[in-house]
């Protein structure tokens, strides 16, 4: 099996990693053994293009379990786990990834492409839209698809609208045991992760600035605010607005937040949130973080021309100095600072995202040559399934409507 990995020799660590997180993620390990025993992606081809971290390793080996052969990229040049990639490779995944693989990002995605896929599973967009644009010609084989976050939901949603979507693309993100808990959840817990690692700054008392109130920014908000953090909120959508201001939190413009914020977030899969005009009125010492998809989020380029200097000062720490002596510190080069100066989201959330991953590709197969070139919802039984096999490993029992409770739901007439 072709591969291309930072140093092969790094599995033995890789192995433990995802060791660990196939102890940390009963639901999908539930799945591989229902896949082992059913094979439901036998002769299936599948490229991926997901963080290479231990749970997407997990993901990965339980597609394998279901039959299927798998090629896999990294979703981004600096979340990839060295080690997590190498036991891969040494375990049949055709792996092309390592950390750093900036100029190489697309050789890699081209490379798995080479697998002649039937299934295309993306984080982001970037698979789907290279081939849509340069490896038109292996269209033909693909019977669909699946994105696991929003800003590649949000991508192929455009590309449906202008009519140039090929294939079917089931939404995992759109999953309701997808992003109430991995958006929410897991961005929250795993971008002060990567702040804590790359910085070891205090935040409790500091001026916590997030840019974006989607469910990834509520995580956010609330974690920081959980760690002692004062919590200002940016954002456009007047609605979002009102619930942070609800939540408890002061909104601003983000001109205005520059001035007093000391750590700044953006997850708001929108472009130059933080831009040169913001990074011009902040205070010395202000940390500015991406946790968004991609890293255009924070006008890096500004920096870069303005800065009279620049220094590593510690690992994903990037030391701006500007004319007047001011010092911005920019995490993980202003990419995905969870991914990219941490470990990613925890396996036990990620546990459910990957659930409905496995279970959506089983469904694609399932229905292959019957749905139409847009984007689905993952089917709601889907949906359900997790949340109660979720349950289920919490040890948690509910509740179920009675007969009288049932008739009441579906009937008008009983008033007071
Ligand atoms: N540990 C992880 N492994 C992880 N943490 C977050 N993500 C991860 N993928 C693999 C993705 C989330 O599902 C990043 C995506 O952008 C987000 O939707």
């Amino acid at each position: 099996m072709e591969y291309k990995v930072k140093d092969i020799k790094l599995a033995d660590e890789g192995e433990k990693l995802v060791r660990w997180a196939e102890q940390h993620m009963p639901v999908l390990m539930d799945i591989r053994r229902d896949f082992e025993k059913e094979k439901p992606l036998k002769g299936v081809r599948i490229a991926a293009c997901l963080h290479v971290t231990k749970e997407t390793a997990v993901l990965i080996k339980t597609l394998k379990a279901g039959g299927a052969k798998v090629a896999l990229a990294g979703s981004n040049p600096l979340s990839t786990n060295d080690s997590v990639a190498a036991y891969l490779a040494k375990n049949g995944i055709a792996t092309y990834a390592w950390r750093g693989n900036n100029k190489e990002y697309y050789w890699c995605i081209e490379q798995v492409l080479k697998i002649k896929p039937h299934v295309t599973m993306d984080d982001g967009g970037d698979l789907i839209t290279t081939l849509h644009t340069k490896q038109k010609d292996l269209l033909k084989y693909v019977i669909g698809g699946t994105e696991e976050t929003t800003t590649g939901v949000n991508r192929q949603r455009v590309m449906e609208k202008e009519g140039i979507l090929r294939y079917p693309i089931i939404a995992v993100n759109d999953a309701m045991t997808k992003h109430f808990f991995d958006n929410r959840y897991g961005t929250g817990q795993s971008t002060i992760d990567g702040i804590l690692r790359a910085t070891s700054l205090l935040l409790a008392g500091k001026n916590f600035v997030v840019a974006g109130y989607g469910w990834c920014g509520k995580g956010l908000a609330n974690r920081a605010r959980g760690m002692g953090a004062k919590v200002i909120v940016c954002e456009v959508d007047e609605i979002k607005a009102l619930e942070a201001a609800m939540d408890g939190f002061q909104v601003m413009p983000m001109k205005e937040a520059a001035k007093i914020g000391d750590i700044f977030v953006t997850v708001t899969g929108n472009k130059h949130v933080i831009d040169g005009d913001a990074i011009k009125r902040m205070k010395d010492g202000a940390v500015i973080a991406n946790s968004g998809h991609f890293d255009n989020e924070i006008n890096v380029e500004w920096l870069e021309e303005n800065a009279v200097s620049k220094e590593e000062i510690r690992e994903n720490v990037t030391q701006y100095t500007l004319q007047d002596g001011r010092k911005i510190y920019l995490l993980a080069e202003g990419r995905l600072v969870n991914l990219a100066a941490a470990e990613g989201h925890p396996p036990d959330v990620m546990d459910m995202s990957f659930a409905n991953q496995a279970l959506a590709v089983k469904w694609l197969v399932e229905n292959k040559g019957k749905l139409q070139n847009k984007v689905y919802g993952v089917p709601e039984e889907i949906d359900r399934e997790v949340a109660k096999r979720k349950l289920k490993t919490m040890g948690i029992k509910i509740d179920r409507l009675t007969r009288e409770q049932i008739k009441y739901m579906k009937s008008w007439k009983e008033g007071t």
